[in-house]
C-alpha cells in the first residue's frame, strides 16, 4: 500500500484540519446557490496565480523603482497588470496595489484631501458604502463627511438634491457609487455637480466594474478624476482593489497607496488580478456580463410577480434590493431561513429603514456568481420560486425540501468540475 501521506497533497499532510475545512467550504460553494451580490467564483487560472510562490516576494515601491532587489520578475507581472487594466478601462493611470476596495478608497481620499476636509458620499443605509463617510469608518472620522441619500419614493438618486446639498456644503470630494444601489448612475451629471462646486469627482465602481469592463453599463472613467474598484465582484478576479485616475492625480495616488497607506504589495494577488483583467478582455466575458444583467432582471421580475417589492422597481445591473417592510419577517430572518436551505443572500438596509444594520428590512441579491456557473433566466425563475416557497413557510419540512432542490440545481451546474486542489 505504501505510505498514504505520499499520495496526499502537501496541505492535507501538513495540516489536515485546515485542509478539511477548505474541503468543507468547497462543498458549501458547490452545493449552494450564491446570491450575495458582492461575490463571484474565480477561474482556476486565477486560483493558481493566487496560490503561487509570488507570495514570498517583498516589492515595496513600483515597477522599476523598488526598495528590494530581485524584483525583475514581479516588475514584469505588475506592469502587465497595469497595462491590462488600462486596456480594459481606458484610463490615464492605474495602480493595482490596493489590498482591497477600502484601502483603495482611503488612498484616493488622502491623495486629494487633508484631514478635516469635506467629502460627500452616499449614505450606507441608502445603498452607499461604509468607506464613503460612515461615522464608524475612518472616512467618517478623518474627514467631515456629508451624506446624500436616494429619493425614498423612487429609490433613485435625485441629482438636483445632490447638487443643492453640494452647493450648501461645498465638499472638496464628491463620491458616486455604492454597494446596494441597483441602478446605473449618471456619472456625467455627478461630474457637472462636482465641477460646479470645485470638487474632485471620484467613482467607486467596485460592484459594477465587470459590467463597465464588458461595456454593458456606462463607464465612469471619462467623467471621474479617480475611479476606485475591487477586483472580486462582477469583475470576477481575486479579492483585491485597484485605482484608475487622470494623469493629474496619478503621482498623488501612487504616493498614498505606497508609502501612504500600505507597505509591500501582494504580488501573488497582483498576478491574479492580471489574469482576471486578461479574462475580462475576452469576448466571452462580454457575453457573461450581458447574461449577469439579464439574469438579475429575470430574477427581479420573477420576485415582483410573486409580490416582492424591489427598491427602485428593478435593476439595471447585477444587483437587486428587496424591500421586506410589507412582510412579517426581517432581512435577518430571510437571510437565516434561506441560508439553511443553501440559498445565500445578505440582509441589507433599505432606504428609510428603521431597523438596525444587524436586523434590517431588506435583502440584497446578485447574479454574478450563479451566472459564472452557467445558470440562465430559466434557473432564475426557478430560484425565485424556491425563495418564495421558503420565505412563505420557513418550516423544517420546507427547508429540507427546498434544500434538496437547491443541491440538485447547484450540482447540475458544476462549479469547478473536478475537485479543486486545496494544497
Ligand atoms: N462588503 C461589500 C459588499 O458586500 O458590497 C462591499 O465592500
Amino acid at each position: 500500500m505504501g505510505d498514504v501521506t505520499k499520495r496526499m497533497r502537501p496541505l492535507e499532510a501538513a495540516d489536515p484540519t485546515i485542509h478539511a475545512l477548505i474541503r468543507r467550504e468547497v462543498a458549501r460553494q458547490e452545493q449552494g446557490l450564491e446570491l450575495i451580490a458582492s461575490e463571484n467564483f474565480v477561474s482556476r487560472a486565477v486560483l493558481e496565480a493566487l496560490g503561487s510562490v509570488l507570495t514570498n516576494k517583498y516589492a515595496e515601491g513600483y515597477p522599476g523603482k523598488r526598495y528590494y532587489g530581485g524584483c525583475e520578475v514581479v516588475d514584469e507581472i505588475e506592469q502587465l497588470a497595469i497595462d491590462r487594466a488600462l486596456e480594459l478601462f481606458g484610463a490615464d493611470h492605474a495602480n493595482v496595489q490596493p489590498h482591497s476596495g477600502a484601502q483603495a478608497n482611503m488612498a484616493a481620499f488622502l491623495a486629494v484631501l487633508e484631514p478635516g476636509d469635506t467629502l460627500m458620499g452616499m449614505l450606507l443605509t441608502h445603498g452607499g458604502h461604509l468607506t464613503h463617510g460612515a461615522k464608524v469608518n475612518a472616512s467618517g472620522r478623518l474627514f467631515r463627511a456629508v451624506q446624500y441619500g436616494v429619493d425614498e419614493t423612487t429609490g433613485r438618486i435625485d441629482l438636483d438634491r445632490v447638487r443643492e446639498q453640494a452647493l450648501a456644503e461645498r465638499p472638496r470630494l464628491v463620491i458616486a457609487g455604492g454597494s446596494a444601489y441597483p441602478r446605473e448612475i449618471d456619472f456625467a451629471g455627478f461630474a457637472a455637480v462636482a465641477q460646479e462646486v470645485g470638487a474632485t469627482f471620484m467613482v467607486d465602481m467596485a460592484h459594477f466594474a465587470g459590467l463597465v469592463a464588458a461595456g454593458v453599463c456606462g463607464s465612469p472613467v471619462p467623467h471621474a478624476d479617480i475611479v476606485t474598484s475591487t477586483t472580486h465582484k462582477t469583475l470576477r478576479g481575486p479579492r483585491g482593489g485597484f485605482i484608475l485616475s487622470r494623469a493629474a492625480v496619478a503621482k498623488a495616488i501612487d504616493k498614498q497607496v505606497f508609502p501612504g497607506t500600505q507597505g509591500g504589495p501582494l504580488e501573488h494577488v497582483i498576478a491574479a488580478k492580471a489574469v482576471a483583467f486578461a479574462e475580462a478582455l475576452t469576448p466571452g466575458f462580454r457575453t457573461y456580463a450581458k447574461e449577469v444583467v439579464a439574469n438579475a432582471r429575470a430574477l427581479g421580475e420573477a420576485l415582483a410577480d410573486r409580490g416582492y417589492r424591489l427598491v427602485s422597481g428593478g435593476t439595471d445591473t447585477h444587483l437587486l434590493l428587496v424591500d421586506l417592510r410589507d412582510r412579517e419577517y426581517t432581512g435577518k430572518d430571510a437571510e437565516e431561513a434561506l441560508g439553511q436551505a443553501g440559498i445565500h443572500v445578505n440582509k441589507n438596509t433599505v432606504p428609510g429603514d428603521q431597523r438596525s444594520p444587524f436586523v434590517t428590512s431588506g435583502m440584497r441579491l446578485g447574479t454574478s456568481a450563479l451566472t459564472t456557473r452557467g445558470m440562465g433566466t430559466a434557473e432564475m425563475q426557478h430560484i425565485a420560486e424556491l425563495i418564495d416557497r421558503l420565505l412563505q413557510a420557513p418550516t423544517d419540512t420546507t427547508i429540507e425540501r427546498v434544500g434538496r432542490q437547491v443541491r440538485e440545481l447547484s450540482l447540475a451546474f458544476p462549479l469547478y468540475g473536478a475537485p479543486v486542489a486545496v494544497g
